[in-house]
Formats: structure tokens, C-alpha cells, sequence
């Protein structure tokens, strides 16, 4: 999960460029990469921008897949440009009679062309990933290719995605492989600066999804106490066995061994990797030829039969459940279970609203049978893990029946006192959620100040008393019956799900589209607006997919100098507005350090964080589930200096990127 900055201010929509009927043209080549770069790569943002780096990144994968290459490294350089080398085949760069080109040109010119070439791989098609390095040097102001191959080396430039001379010899090699260095183009992007932490995540991600693959991340712009530049090295010989381990390792385990498997059913090569943990949550991550298929699909679908089949015949052949009076439903085999399943598809369907859905019927089958067999011959073979994990089970059955049974008398007492919103909400006068917000205040005072000062048309304010409960290791009864939750998802108009999807959202109900979750800027607020996150990640994460979750950003400083008055949200801008304002002599300046939300009156909360006309909203979105998944069990877990080093780590808010 991270935190990009939403100025709000004139909002940029990459929809509404203009296009009418009358001027639309048959755009060709790189071009029309150009005038509508996020239909290609996404957005011109944070994520458009490194998009361009797994680009190129997927392609060396796709070399790795083929049993080409074995080590790929991305290196971020001093000028801002990246540089991404492996020693695959290298892309051939002989002349192609068709196009009047080399091959290599074709590869860096023409949309999609890199698949036509390459046919012996699993190819990514549709979703975000595959339009290939052509896009990448459509969007770069410069590119480089030195190519290996043949005892050979071959260089050729662009600008903008043209070439500036045809492919050249420039003495031989001893080794074979693809070096792409590119700048990516500011005409295009909002920001050209590129992240270290979100590179790695992503590097790590594809080490466990292809194992036996080196890659290296580097980062030349950032030197360590030995002059040593910041660099990361992931490889993984176990795969998906090693990222279950690495997603629970902040986690209590039930059993020794990660169960796991590495299979091909019909045709469709299936790994996947599972453990329980004591925890309640259900973190199972799905993949289809690397891609994070959060939306879930056959593949998941699949996973989930052959898993409630195969557990509940062992169950009930075991006899364990003789005594049980209840049912057992499918969200009881998955709680406390982390899964990553990884399948690769020659053509994938992705369907749904960020087409991250896989449709492919027959992957289904091929997942279920998988699971199935694997599963079974474990259970048979492992009688003590085999117990444990039934126990598991039941213990999740009994506290769904204990969740039910809490939830109908909080429903019952709400329909006995009308069911109405929560006292303590200060509601807004409009009605029409796509304008209205609602902060979520640390403490009955902050919230007294906060309703002051708002612009009560379209601005609500829940205070929220004390610290909300730590929802990571609660179970599920205690969540409906704590007061602080109940009166979010009753403040926010979503109720609390009912049995049989029990996450399941009525987001169409939702009052809000900006719930804006406000604390001091200290350690105890970063801390609870951890908690608050939690509480979404876990029980409304469509809400923050849907990026309706943001973070106020109350100001570190208010300085002044006689009538003069600024305010500074981070050190440099207190340095630099000290001296500034220190500059004519006559009177002192004064600093004042804003400890908590408390210490603003009204005027000045409005001002500084509720005014959407100067405020800066941090919106939560959600990178990588997985890696989310973990930091949020890191976080609230019991592993106190762990947590301490992370929050120090990503200090001023714990500001988190996942
Ligand atoms: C087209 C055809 C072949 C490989 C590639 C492209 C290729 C592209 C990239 C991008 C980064 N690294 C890459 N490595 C390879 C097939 C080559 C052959 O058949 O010999």
C-alpha cells in the first residue's frame, strides 16, 4: 500500500482528452502511444512510470521462462535514467526484407511486435502488462539498446521512439543478452523520479514466481555510510514455498511444512503454496504469468473447490466431526490460511473492472485437480498437520456461529433504537456521496475542533475514541460487537456483511466517496491511522481499490514572524522558511512544533488540512496485495521491534509504501 500525494486542484481526467468523432484518426506506430499513453500503460503517474520498468522486466522474464537467461538486473542511474540488462538470447537484430528494418528496430518501433517474434513463451496479453518495449520507447525522450548475440555487439539509439541511426556493429562480445537504458520522457509523466522500494517489491515478487531467476536492483543515486550504492539481490530456489514463508513470517504457523506443489494439469503448468497460521485472515494471492490477479478468476475458483472437497472428505472420514452441530461453510477452510497460487495461461481472458479476472474456464479443472491430489496425498501422509488443520477449521466454524449469533443481537438492539447513524457522527447536509467526505478524528476534542471548522455541506466528522481494536488479531465476534467499528460501517451506510460473503460489500450503499482518516501527526498517530488502515485492508478493501481512502496531512510547524504566518508540513520547509523569514532583523521569529491536532483552533484546521483548496490528501492505494498483506501483520503483530524499525524506517507518519 502507498501513499501518492492528490493535489486537488484542477484533477487530471486521462479520459476526457478531447476526442470527438470528427478527429479521430487511424493513429499509427508509437504515436498513438503518445497522445493516449494510459490506455497503453495505465496512468502518466507513479504507477504509469514504473510500469515502464516491468515492461522491460517482463520481457527478460519471458526470456527466463524459455530457459534463456537466468539473471536480470534494473539499476536506477545518477540522471534519473534506469537500465535493465539480462543474458537472454538477446533481441535479434537481423534485417527484416518485410519491414526494411532490423528485427531489432521492428521490436523497438512497431506496437506488439515483440510477441510475434517470440512465440515459444507464455506471452502476456490484455491487462496491464504486454504492450511491449515499443511503449517503453514511444514514452522514453531517450533509449538505448546494446544488444549481445552472435559474438557480437550491436547498439542502436532513440529519441522519443525514432531512431537516430540503424543498428550498429561495435565490436565483438563473449556473452549474449539485452541492455535497455531509458529516460523516461517529463512531456509525458507527472513525475519522473523513480522509487527504490517500489522496484524491489516488485523484483522480490518475480524471484518467487520464477524460481532459479537472479535479479538485482540497484539504486546509484543513493550512497550508504560506506559509499556503497543501495542494492538488493532476490532469488529464490523454492518459489511459491519461499513466498508463503516470507508473507507469514511475522505470523504465528499451525504446521511445519508448507504445503506445495508444482505441477502441469491439461496442459496448464500449476504451482501453488499454502499454510495455516493462527491469525483469522483469509491471504490468498493468485497470479496468471506474473500478473496479480486481484480480481481472482477460475484459477482461485478452482483452488477453493479442491480445497473445501479435499479437507472436508478427510474431515469427515476422520470422524472429527461427528460431534459438530453445526455446518461447515467454504470461508471456514480459509481462515488463517496464506496461499499463493501462480498459473500460466497461453491466453489468458482477463475479465473484470481492472481486468484482472482471469475467464478461462478450463484452468478450473486444472487448479481443482491439482489441489485435489496434492492435498489428499499430504492429509494421508501427514496425520498430525492433517488434525491440526481440521481443528483449524472447526475452531473457525464454532466462531462464525458465535459472529452470527453477536451480529443478530447488535441488529436486533439497532432496530430496537430506530438503527439510525451513530450519535457521535457530525453528518453533512448534502446527499450525494460523490461529494461527500467524512473524517475519521483522533479523539472527542480533535472532533470537537474538526466540526468547527468544517464546511458542513459536504464534510462529516466521526471522532473516534482511543485506539480502534487491532482487527488483525481479533476474531470475528469481536469485531461486530466493537462500538468504534460498528459505528464506521453504520456512519459509512455499508452494513456488516451477512453470513454467507461475510466481506462482502453493499458498496452501492456507501455515504462517502472520500473517507479521510485524520490523526496526529506523532507515533501514537501513526499508529492508529495503521489500525484505522488495517480495518479497511481487511474488511472494506474495495474501498480503498476503489481509492475512496485518504490521509490528512496536518501541518509539523507554524512559524511566524510578527503578522507574518506560514505553516510547514515537512523539516526542509521549516529550515528553509526559518531563515527565510529570519532574513530582516527587527522581530524574532517564533516556531511553533504542532504536537497534536488539538493545538489548532478551528480557522486553522480548516486552513491548513480540511480546505480542499490548499489541503493535501494522501490517497491509499493498494501496490502489491501481497506485500500489503504483510506489513499489516508485521505491523500489528506482537513483534514490537520489528514494527519500531519500520516505523522509524518510513518515519513522519509511518508513511507506508507497500
Ligand atoms: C524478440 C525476439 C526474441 C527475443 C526478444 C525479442 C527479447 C526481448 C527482450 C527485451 C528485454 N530482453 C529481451 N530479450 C529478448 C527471440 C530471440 C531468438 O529467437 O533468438
Amino acid at each position: 500500500m502507498k501513499e501518492t500525494e492528490t493535489l486537488e486542484i484542477g484533477k487530471v481526467n486521462t479520459n476526457e482528452n478531447g476526442y470527438s468523432a470528427e478527429n479521430i484518426q487511424v493513429l499509427e506506430g508509437l504515436e498513438a502511444v503518445r497522445k493516449r499513453p494510459a490506455m497503453y500503460i495505465g496512468d502518466i503517474g507513479v504507477r504509469g512510470l514504473h510500469h515502464l520498468v516491468y515492461e522491460v522486466v517482463d520481457n527478460s522474464i519471458d526470456e527466463a521462462l524459455g530457459g534463456y537467461c537466468k539473471n536480470i538486473e534494473v539499476t536506477i542511474n545518477t540522471d534519473g535514467s534506469v537500465t535493465t540488462s539480462d543474458d537472454g538470447r538477446g533481441i535479434p537484430v537481423d534485417f527484416h526484407e518485410k519491414e526494411q528494418k532490423s528485427a531489432l528496430e521492428v521490436v523497438l518501433t512497431v506496437l506488439h511486435a515483440g510477441g510475434k517474434f517470440n512465440k515459444d513463451t507464455y506471452k502476456v496479453s490484455g491487462g496491464l502488462h504486454g504492450v511491449g518495449v515499443s511503449c517503453v520507447n514511444a514514452l522514453a525522450s531517450h533509449l538505448k539498446a546494446e544488444i549481445h548475440r552472435d559474438g557480437k555487439e550491436y547498439v542502436q539509439e532513440y529519441s522519443i521512439g525514432k531512431p537516430l541511426y540503424p543498428v550498429k556493429e561495435v565490436g565483438p562480445s563473449s556473452k549474449t543478452g539485452t541492455i535497455i537504458t531509458f529516460v523516461p520522457d517529463k512531456d509525458i509523466f507527472t513525475t519522473v523520479d523513480f522509487n527504490y522500494e517500489i522496484l524491489a517489491s516488485r523484483l522480490r515478487e518475480l524471484a518467487f514466481l520464477n524460481k532459479g531467476v537472479k535479479l538485482i536492483i540497484t539504486d546509484l543515486r543513493e550512497l550508504d555510510e560506506n559509499g556503497q550504492p543501495l542494492s538488493e539481490t532476490f532469488f529464490s530456489s523454492e518459489g511459491l514455498r519461499e513466498f508463503v514463508r516470507y508473507l507469514d513470517q511475522n505470523r504465528e504457523i499451525l504446521t511445519e511444512e508448507v504445503i506445495y506443489l508444482d505441477t502441469e494439469k491439461n496442459g496448464i503448468p500449476v504451482e501453488l503454496a499454502l499454510q495455516y497460521n493462527t491469525s483469522y485472515n483469509e491471504n490468498v494471492h493468485t497470479y496468471v504469468n506474473n500478473i496479480n490477479t486481484i480480481e481472482g478468476g477460475t484459477h482461485l475458483a478452482g483452488f477453493r473447490r479442491g480445497l473445501t472437497r479435499t479437507l472436508k472428505s478427510y474431515a469427515e472420514k476422520s470422524g472429527m466431526l461427528d460431534k459438530l452441530k453445526f455446518d461447515i461453510s467454504g470461508d471456514d477452510f480459509r481462515e488463517g490460511l496464506t496461499a499463493v497460487i501462480s498459473c500460466k495461461v497461453a491466453e489468458p481472458q482477463f475479465e473484470g473492472q481492472t481486468k484482472t479476472k482471469l475467464g478461462n474456464s478450463d484452468v478450473m479443472g486444472a487448479v481443482d485437480q491439482a489441489v485435489s491430489e496434492n492435498l489428499s496425498n499430504f492429509l494421508e501422509e501427514h496425520p498430525k498437520d492433517a488434525k491440526i488443520i481440521v481443528n483449524k477449521v472447526i475452531l473457525a466454524a464454532t466462531a462464525r456461529h458465535a459472529a452470527r449469533k453477536a451480529r443478530e443481537l447488535v441488529q436486533r438492539k439497532g432496530a430496537l433504537t430506530g438503527g439510525g447513524l451513530p450519535g457521535k457522527l457530525a453528518d453533512c447536509s448534502n446527499r450525494n456521496p460523490e461529494v461527500c467526505e467524512i473524517y475519521l478524528v483522533e479523539g472527542d476534542s480533535a472532533g470537537g475542533t474538526a466540526k468547527q471548522g468544517r464546511d458542513r455541506s459536504f464534510q462529516a466528522i466521526m471522532p473516534l475514541r482511543g485506539k480502534i481494536l487491532n482487527v488483525e488479531k481479533a476474531m470475528m465476534h469481536k469485531i461486530y460487537e466493537n462500538e468504534e467499528i460498528k459505528n464506521i460501517f453504520t456512519a459509512l451506510g455499508v452494513h456488516i456483511g451477512t453470513e454467507e460473503d461475510s466481506k462482502a460489500l453493499n458498496m452501492e450503499k456507501l455515504r462517502y466517496h472520500k473517507v479521510i482518516i485524520m490523526t496526529d501527526a506523532d507515533v501514537d498517530g501513526s499508529h492508529i491511522s495503521t489500525l484505522i488502515m488495517t480495518f479497511f485492508f481487511r474488511y472494506m478493501k474495495e474501498l480503498i481499490e476503489k481509492g475512496y481512502l485518504y490521509i490528512a496531512t496536518p501541518p509539523l510547524y507554524l512559524i511566524k514572524k510578527g503578522k507574518q504566518e506560514q505553516y510547514c508540513w515537512t523539516e526542509e520547509e521549516r529550515i528553509r522558511i526559518t531563515e527565510e523569514l529570519g532574513k530582516g532583523k527587527e522581530s524574532s521569529v517564533h516556531i511553533q512544533r504542532y504536537k497534536g491536532l488539538g493545538e489548532m483552533n478551528a480557522e486553522q484546521l480548516w486552513d491548513t488540512t480540511m480546505n480542499p483548496e490548499f489541503r493535501t490528501l494522501r490517497q491509499i492505494t493498494i501496490d502489491s496485495a501481497a506485500e500489503a498483506d504483510r506489513i499489516f501483520s508485521m505491523l500489528m503483530g506482537d513483534d514490537v521491534p520489528l514494527r519500531r524499525e519500520f516505523i522509524e524506517k518510513h518515519a513522519k507518519y509511518a508513511k507506508i509504501d507497500i
